[in-house]
């Protein structure tokens, strides 16, 4: 969870990786006041971009630097998340949780819009890195 020196830019770094099931994930934040909240209902009724068996998570907002929160991931697919204060600035983030090996888990891209939710703004949207680009890369990293 990063933010430079002004404030004017804030994002995850890495924005993109890919892990086993069963992996726990660690954010620190390093700068800045930022949240990692899972896109889902139970957190604010924003929409469901997280497997539908796994748990929503929200660590709140982090002000300390070197403040930590982690989240165990179990079920296989597509975790999208975002940062409470700059989700409209686009610092969203997004697991893959893949098994290992080559069988195909089913993965896809999580729905747009959903009924009665939230919708996730432009600027998250465009965020995202693709699926395929996580796959392939393991961990994807905005540019410097
Ligand atoms: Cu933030």
């Amino acid at each position: 969870m990063k933010s430079d020196t002004r404030g004017a830019r804030v994002w995850f770094d890495p924005i993109g990786v890919r892990v086993l099931p069963g992996t726990v994930v660690r954010w620190v934040l390093e700068a800045g006041a930022h949240s990692a909240t899972a896109y889902h209902p139970a957190n604010a009724n924003h929409a469901l971009r997280i497997p539908a068996r796994a748990a929503a998570w929200d660590s709140g907002i982090l002000i300390q630097a070197g403040q930590t929160f982690e989240q165990r991931l179990d079920v296989p697919g597509v975790y999208d998340y975002f940062c409470i204060p700059h989700e409209l600035a686009g610092m969203v983030g997004r697991i893959l949780v893949l098994p290992g090996g080559h069988e195909d888990p089913g993965i896809r891209e999580p729905a747009a819009a959903s009924e009665g939710l939230r919708t996730v703004p432009a600027a998250a949207l465009a965020a995202f890195p693709t699926i395929e680009e996580i796959r392939r890369a393991g961990v994807v990293r905005l540019a410097p």
